[in-house]
């Protein structure tokens, strides 16, 4: 140990110059060429706790391969282990240094963290004003983690042992008793302790005071000495989604710098960070606009012109067409340029050669946009049909889960999210069966509760592809009376109708059973809630019964003690009420002659929830005062500074907007239940409102204008006119926010709901209005999801067509680091302040990888719609 630390104190005095050592930028991290070390860039939020986003971060050669850095306090933190409060943080500039005080709420426990560049290297350094409280005295350690995908079967020394880091977890653990457990999130656990008492303790894979992490790559290669004991350990022994975690534990009884760490991460000299060429991975219409955006390392150098290769069917590559590389500019860390190939329209399979980067090839062809919803439909929507076994060729995805059906939720602060009041809203005591509402409904994402809002929505997304674009497509058996879903085996019935009817099967029981919308059905534990595996195996199928141990089943086999059983959440909320009445109307429309009986109850239930809906509202209304966020869905993106005259103008347009929505109700819902019913008071309910709408936020309402284009006439239409040129202006000025021409979302939720959105607004504002919104206008989003954006070129759909799809997704397979075909990623995940990244080789962080059944839904109207326009 001594001797790498001489090595290292005199490599730090020789190179302690210029632009070869870590400084602090203006963004506040730490960087050189090849390696930013970001310290509490991203904080903690305990959303859904720990998404392995936050603490200290280094982006290694342009990869985000640590995190977590902090003061933790288990050896390999899993999600909903408790994080940090960050409660302070200090940049000081003169010291290169970065101080950040966390806090533990629940054992009143401050530490500080320091990072100070020292050359290559950065210092950490914890320091604490008071000794660790006991109860964590050898528990709370400083810990940073390593992405197991960029380290797996890389080499490793560890003062001077050599190893090599596994690609599977099979380390050793001890049981340690409960009592000694610290407190989870919100005091739920994430294990089964099988009624043993202890819960799992990893041991370390390796104790030291030297380590270097990938001796045998100069890209990931980053060494760690330490004056406390070093301990590496595999996250991945107690949860799937875990990391390489190294860590020292802090010494008990002491205060001050109670730990150093030098930390280097390497970085190959002269690196410059290859140019990500984004392109469709679909390929192109010969027609289309044709556009690389290419993304290249602040230091690189743009060539000054690219070039189209076509791949002759002999299989030799000849220069199709060479053009000049135009500048676009800075955009965050990145520099971009463009290369637009556009004039190449021969049918063909093709690369781009840029400089010494070829891509890999694609089609320029009539037909490319022909399958891009197949795989959704056919494999995606089906795979999440709940309640059915689903079976695909030889391999059965998923048996039928959740046989014994769904308890009354008690009082609860549920772990995703809801909350269950202290009053069920129902006739049914808590705990007891409520009959019925195991029976069709979706997967709400990588997760398997029915999620009612989001189901809401796929069916209406089912919906308004059926009504508009009609897919007879037939590739999915689907039998509700075996239960059975087989797919690629036709069975006479349209399959969009048959998700319809999958989706309102669920969404009706609730309604008849509970008397109201359920806001969700979930998990009752948050074990079996981050399952991984066949849906049918989350619960035991058997009726919870307290009157037996856990583990134990009755003799008659029907019941056991294990209290597994999911949960309906039925706090009543008259608005999500409202919105399924609307979408029973138009179900009840769409089932007509293919399920009458079905379509009938829908129909019920809607004019009854209606009725109760708008009666309670009404009620609430009086008897609460008015507050501000009651208009907030009405202040959109268009954040403009106005001079004080424009604004009483728009408080006026507000205030009114908010009175005509009091009275006359949401003005989407009028437009729907005006489609599913043709009744005339709901249309002129809609044009009471849109007007106001769309001079209050035009982007966000030109979608519901446009969607009421086929129920109204021309003079609608002409009056509609100007926003749609309005909203021209706004489509090209996103030529100019960023380099891709589309909508990019900055929140840790990536933004392909939004992108979306914005891609079926354009399309729809080009089929009503083509001669203002022009037909190369609908391929920008088409671009975006299948490769051209910023981290790397594969497409974020796993779709039929493309060339080179993402290969994992947060799906309810990421375990086996797969996807389900037709899933569409969240895309790019933008860490704080300059770093955008989607994982290829990493499933588990929802927020850049998990397709959710509302999202993927919505992306078939986008597929239908684009379809029907490049047809044309
Ligand atoms: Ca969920
Ligand atoms: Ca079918
Ligand atoms: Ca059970």
């Amino acid at each position: 140990m001594k001797k790498v630390i001489t090595f290292f104190a005199l490599s730090l005095a020789i190179v302690a110059k210029g632009q070869d050592v870590l400084q602090l930028n203006e963004l506040e991290y730490f960087e050189r060429q090849g390696v930013n070390v970001l310290v509490f860039s991203n904080s903690f939020n305990g959303g859904f706790n720990d998404e392995k986003n936050s603490g200290i971060e280094i982006i290694h050669h342009g990869v985000r391969t640590v995190q977590g850095g902090a003061v933790r306090l288990n050896n390999t933190p899993e999600q909903w282990d408790l994080v940090p409060k960050m409660t302070d943080r200090k940049v000081d500039r003169a010291n290169g240094s970065i101080e950040v005080t966390m806090r533990y709420d629940d054992y009143d426990f401050n530490s500080r963290v320091v990072v100070t560049a020292k050359g290559k290297a950065v210092e950490m350094a914890v320091w604490l004003d008071k000794p660790v409280p006991e109860k964590l005295a050898g528990e709370a350690g400083f810990n940073i983690e390593f992405l197991p995908s960029q380290y797996w079967l890389k080499t490793f020394t560890m003062d001077g042992r050599l190893g090599r880091l596994p690609r599977y977890a099979t380390s050793q653990t001890i049981t340690r008793p409960n009592s000694e457990k610290l407190r989870q999130f919100k005091g739920f656990k994430t294990y089964d302790d099988r009624g043993t008492e202890r819960f799992i303790d990893p041991l370390p894979i390796e104790t030291g005071y030297s380590l270097s992490m990938a001796t045998d790559d100069p890209l990931r290669l980053v060494t760690i000495t330490s004056d406390v004991e070093l301990k590496l350990y595999d996250g991945r022994m107690l949860a799937q989604n875990g990391w390489f975690v190294l860590r020292s534990v802090l010494p008990a009884g002491k205060t001050g710098k109670v730990i150093t760490w030098i930390v280097e991460p390497h970085a190959v000299p002269g690196w410059i960070r290859e140019p990500n060429i984004g392109f469709s991975q679909i390929g192109y219409t010969p027609e289309q606009p044709k556009v690389a955006v290419i993304e290249l390392d602040k230091k690189d150098q743009p060539q000054a012109t690219a070039s189209l290769m076509r791949i002759k069917p002999d299989g030799t590559a000849e220069k199709a067409f060479e053009g000049a590389v135009q500048s676009w500019g800075p955009y965050f860390k990145y520099n971009y340029v463009k290369f637009d190939f556009s004039a190449v329209k021969t049918p063909g399979v093709y690369y781009i050669q840029y400089g010494q980067t070829k891509t890999n090839d694609f089609l320029i062809d009539e037909h490319v946009y022909d399958k891009i919803t197949d795989a959704t439909t056919d494999v995606w929507v089906p795979i999440h049909m709940n309640h059915m076994y689903v079976n695909e060729g030889y391999r059965t995805w998923h048996g039928e889960p959740f046989k014994e059906g769904y308890l009354q939720a008690p009082e609860s602060d549920h772990f995703d999210l809801h909350r269950q009041g202290a009053s069920t809203d129902t006739k049914y005591q808590p705990l007891e069966l409520i009959p019925g509402l195991n029976i069709g409904g979706f997967f709400d994402a990588g997760d398997f509760d029915i999620e009612t809002g989001s189901n809401i929505n796929v069916v209406q997304n089912f919906i308004r592809t059926w009504e508009l674009f009609k897919p007879q497509r037939d590739e999915t058996f689907v039998s509700q009376k075996q239960r059975y879903v087989d797919l690629h085996r036709p069975d006479g019935i349209p399959d969009i109708l048959q998700f319809i009817e999958h989706g309102t099967l669920n969404l009706v029981a609730q309604a008849e059973q509970i008397g109201h919308m359920a806001s969700t059905l979930s998990n009752s534990i948050l074990d079996n809630y981050h399952h991984l595996g066949d849906a049918a195996s989350i619960t035991d199928g058997l009726h919870y019964d307290p009157s037996l141990n856990p583990y134990e089943i009755s003799a008659d086999g029907k019941r056991s003690g294990t209290p597994d059983d999911m949960w309906a959440f039925t706090t009543r909320s008259p608005q999500l009420d409202l919105r399924a009445a609307t979408m029973f109307a138009a179900a009840s429309h769409a089932l007509k002659g293919y399920n009458d009986d079905l379509a009938e109850r829908a129909l019920t239930q809607s004019k009854r929830l209606m009725k109760e809906a708008t009666d309670i509202i009404a009620q609430r209304t009086a008897a609460r005062n008015r507050q501000m966020e009651d208009f907030s869905w009405l202040d959109g993106s268009e954040n403009n500074r106005m001079d004080s005259q424009l604004d009483k103008k728009r408080q006026k347009l507000m205030e009114r907007s908010r009175k005509n929505r009091e009275q006359l109700g949401d003005m989407a819902t009028n437009l729907q239940l005006y489609g599913a019913t043709q009744e005339q008071q709901y249309l002129s309910n809609f044009e009471k409102q849109i007007w106001d709408a769309l001079e209050l936020n035009l982007a966000g309402n030109m979608q519901t204008a446009l969607d009421a284009v086929p129920y109204l006439d021309e003079a609608f239409k002409q009056k509609l006119r100007p926003y749609v040129e309005k909203y021209e202006q706004y489509i090209k000025g996103f030529d100019t926010n960023n380099p891709y021409g589309v909508p990019i979302g900055l929140g840790n939720w990536a933004g392909v709901n939004m992108v979306l959105n914005f891609g079926i607004t354009v399309n729809y504002a080009h089929i009503y209005f083509h001669d203002i919104v022009g037909k190369d206008e609908v391929y920008r989003v088409a671009n975006w999801l299948y490769g051209c954006h910023p981290y790397h070129n594969y497409s974020f759909v796993a779709v039929v067509g493309a060339a080179r799809p993402k290969q994992v997704f947060y799906g309810n397979n990421r375990a086996d680091f797969s996807f389900i075909p037709g899933n569409v990623a969240p895309g790019l995940l933008f860490r704080k302040p300059d770093h955008f990244e989607n994982y290829d080789d990493w499933p588990f962080l929802w927020g850049q990888n998990e397709g959710t059944i509302a999202g993927n839904t919505q992306y078939i109207i986008f597929g239908s719609s684009l379809k029907k326009i490049v047809g044309e």
